[in-house]
């Protein structure tokens, strides 16, 4: 067993899927409170109901032992439009909850962004907006400026590869034109403003609070070739290239991937810069890599391809490469694949390319669990999963990997983003679902007593 002293064990959650309140204590729209959630899926209004529950939410992680609890902060909570006036019931719900964390040693981990801009800020365009840039920072020096002595651990923007590449999906405004290479640029468009606006947050977070340390939050998971020809290890190479490599090489070295450079030039879909740009980006530094993981992805040389056409930059690019199903892969309930030992691989692969402590902020296994009469959620399948990725864990770190921390999702039952209630990832049950509004009441899962034997032994009992 090879978890450090200090391992920063816990769960993640975010603010749109678990706080509900979406109309209270002046709370602004996001773009989350204005979707149309898919057919017989929950809206965002209510969720877990956090917002209410925090205290009795909080005390239960402790009880697991939590070290840490990673949440994100609801931008229209604090800023209701976006910009402009401070909501002051905004900043006390989330000092409360950064305190009630305090109060049993768990230590906050704060996203700023997790895929629920203003609504008032997409109705202008968004992120498409270079003024986009400024009002990141602008909301972000807002939350150093109040919580930056109480928090010592920031991460920026939640999955920014997933906002680019499923924008549609999170329901966070996918861009549209007739023009297939204008979408592109619109897209990537959009991203240059995410990394300009990171890049200022780290460089801001350091100069002004040394203490605090801050980094990005992609989701990211290794691509493999779907065989050892040469053409699919090309494909995998591109596909890494724009599903991981472009996020870390910008937040991490402050460049971008040349491999996608080269795609988007060939598109005429280079995002438009400002002088001086790419040398903010160099100038900002993370102190380490948060990332999501749950699966790896296999792709194939598009030469192979039939005529499948892919939907999404996820299934794959016309000429370059596809997705296909891993063979080797047992999957989940909701058709996931199961890759422990990509896991592994994944953390050698960015340690390896970029010599970054890493800090595992998303993990988890989505299950319809079943509430059974005696109060009590046998999901056996959530702490398989667990176990499995934590020996490869443990296995990287012994290998030399520096791993900081691992925050599952979820800390608590919370709808997905968009496969409702009934799709469960936490430790600690809702008693509500998709149609109906139940007791809300909380039950220790399974998962909670054994993951509660994980952290006490730091790692070493896993039974
Ligand atoms: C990540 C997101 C989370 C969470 C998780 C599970 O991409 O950061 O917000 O939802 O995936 O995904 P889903 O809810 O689609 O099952």
């Amino acid at each position: 067993m090879s978890f450090p002293d200090g391992f920063l064990w816990g769960g993640s959650t975010s603010a749109y899927q678990s706080e509900g309140a979406s109309e209270e204590d002046g709370k602004g729209k996001s773009v989350q409170d204005v979707k149309e959630p898919p057919e017989g899926t929950a809206r965002f209004d209510i969720c877990s109901d956090f917002y209410h529950h925090y205290k009795e939410d909080i005390a239960l992680m402790a009880e697991m032992g939590f070290k840490e609890y990673r949440f994100s902060i609801a931008w229209t909570r604090i800023l209701p439009n976006g910009t402009g006036n401070i909501n002051p019931k905004g900043i006390k719900f989330y000092q409360n909850v950064i305190d009630e964390c305090h109060k049993y040693g768990i230590e906050p981990i704060i996203t700023m962004f997790h895929f629920d801009l203003p609504e008032a800020l997409e109705e202008k365009g968004g992120w498409l907006r270079r003024a986009s840039v400024d009002e990141f920072v602008n909301y972000a020096r807002v939350l150093f400026n109040y919580f930056g002595n109480s928090v010592k651990y920031w991460l920026t923007i939640n999955e920014q590869n997933m906002l680019t590449m499923q924008g549609s999906i999170i329901g966070t405004g996918a861009v549209e034109d007739e023009d297939e290479d204008v979408c592109l640029k619109k897209t990537y468009q959009k991203n240059h403003h995410m990394l300009m606006a990171q890049a200022r947050v780290m460089k801001m977070c350091h100069t002004n609070f040394p203490d605090c340390k801050i980094g990005p939050a992609p989701n990211i998971s290794l691509v493999y070739p779907v065989t050892c020809k040469p053409d699919d290890v090309l494909a995998a190479q591109d596909f890494n290239a724009i599903r991981n490599w472009l996020y870390l090489d910008a937040a991490v070295k402050g460049i971008y991937n040349p491999i996608v450079w080269s795609y988007l030039k060939k598109h005429n879909a280079l995002p438009e810069m400002e002088n001086g740009d790419l040398e903010e980006m160099k100038e900002a530094k993370p102190d380490f890599i948060a990332f999501n993981y749950y699966n790896t992805c296999c792709v194939a040389s598009w030469k192979d391809a039939n005529e499948l056409e892919p939907q999404s930059l996820m299934q794959g690019i016309r000429g370059m490469y596809r997705v296909v199903s891993n063979p080797y892969l047992p999957k989940t309930a909701f058709g996931w694949e199961i890759d422990p030992e990509g896991f592994r691989a994944t953390l050698r692969e960015i340690y390896s390319r970029y010599h970054l402590p890493m800090m595992v902020t998303e993990n988890g296994l989505g299950a319809e669990d079943v509430l059974e009469n005696d109060g009590r959620i046998h999901d056996t399948y959530r702490i398989q999963y667990l176990r499995d990725h934590i020996v490869q864990m443990d296995k990287a770190i012994s290998e030399g990997c520096e791993v900081m921390g691992y925050s599952p999702w979820s800390a608590i039952d919370l709808i997905s983003t968009h496969e409702g209630f009934r799709k469960r990832y936490g430790f600690i049950y809702v008693d509500r679902d998709d149609v109906k509004i139940g007791s809300m009441k909380r039950y220790r899962k399974d998962s909670f007593y054994w993951y509660k034997k994980v952290i006490a032994s730091n790692g070493a009992d896993l039974k």
